[in-house]
């Protein structure tokens, strides 16, 4: 067949230090309990499970903002994901999946996986399907919740030095498409305005439909040969089909437009790794959005309806 056989590579994350409320700890349990592993050898890929990794003491300024929170916890998270993310992006096949854990943990993983693109010349491109765009700054955050500002740590936006450790690559916000976007803070819009991020709201969806948006991004991903990068937040999907999440956000994606979204990701040969964050098991009915998390990773790395093409009409 056509397949790409991929080394998948299963890192936990489990931080909750960068949610508002505590649970995203048991999220990568929740993830190997759903039958992540052989769902993803059941297709035929190879799986190594390396287990959970812990935060690494990081020296981090206390922030005159006193409302940010848990900042030393998520400094070394993020020093900590950063290294293993990058030792498990080590072959061009190697296909590293982080299993949060809140989103904070995206500080790590993008820095330390662009870092490895970086060396070998690859382009690197980040798919980001969020409710949010999780773009604040230390300095502009009102919550204070960390999960809120791994984006604009990872394009080099001001204010992180000394605070978190120094990035072990930059993301060129360019290269960024966020998707499913519908909860955006004030400080948060101003950033998007200059950075140069392909942003499409729930409202672009509801116009035009995931395919022509995500065909165009992918399209220019394919042009500059680059490695695409898929955060997966689960807010991106409507609460009703996905209640395991701390903050749920009205008018997310369905479940046939993620499936779909899954499928051109296959389709397209692009994706070489992912994250799956905001799983709050505590959150959870009887396992449901871990389930369905891991039935639309099954979706990018290749589950289809039917084993013959359908799409030549
Ligand atoms: C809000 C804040 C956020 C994820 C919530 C929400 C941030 N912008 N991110 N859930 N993944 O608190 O800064
Ligand atoms: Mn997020
Ligand atoms: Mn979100
Ligand atoms: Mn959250």
């Amino acid at each position: 067949s056509m397949m790409q056989r991929k080394q998948c590579r299963l890192i936990g994350v489990p931080v909750q230090d960068g949610a508002g409320r505590p649970g995203c700890e048991m999220g990568p349990s929740a993830f190997r309990a759903a039958g992540i592993a052989s769902a993803i050898r059941d297709l035929g890929h190879a799986v190594d499970d390396l287990g959970n990794i812990a935060p690494r003491p990081t020296a981090s300024k206390p922030h005159g903002n006193g409302t940010v929170k848990c900042l030393p916890e998520v400094a070394g998270w993020t020093s900590s994901l950063a290294e293993a993310a990058y030792s498990a992006f080590d072959a061009e096949d190697a296909f590293p999946v982080c299993l949060g854990g809140d989103h904070s943990l995206a500080a790590g993983s993008l820095t330390g996986l662009a870092r490895r693109a970086a060396e070998r010349q690859r382009e690197f491109f980040v798919l980001w399907l969020d409710a949010h765009p999780d773009l604040h700054t230390l300095d502009t955050t009102r919550s204070g919740n960390l999960h809120g500002v791994p984006m604009a740590y990872a394009t080099g936006q001001a204010g992180f030095e000394g605070y978190f450790p120094p990035a072990a690559a930059r993301i060129r916000p360019e290269n960024v498409c966020m998707l499913g976007i519908r909860s955006v803070d004030p400080a948060e819009q101003r950033i998007l305005e200059g950075a140069g991020i392909t942003v499409y709201d729930m409202r672009a969806i509801d116009e035009h439909g995931v395919v022509p948006l995500l065909r165009d991004f992918l399209a220019r991903v394919a042009a500059a040969n680059g490695h695409l990068h898929v955060s997966l937040d689960v807010d991106f999907l409507d609460p009703a089909i996905a209640p395991g999440v701390g903050t749920t956000v009205p008018g997310g994606a369905t479940f046939r437009e993620a499936h779909l979204v899954m499928e051109m990701l296959h389709d397209s040969g692009l994706v070489g790794s992912v994250d799956l964050v905001e799983l709050n098991p505590f959150l959870d009915e009887r396992g449901r959005t871990a389930i369905l998390m891991v039935d639309l990773l099954a979706s990018l790395l290749g589950r289809r309806v039917l084993d013959y093409p359908t799409r030549s009409f």
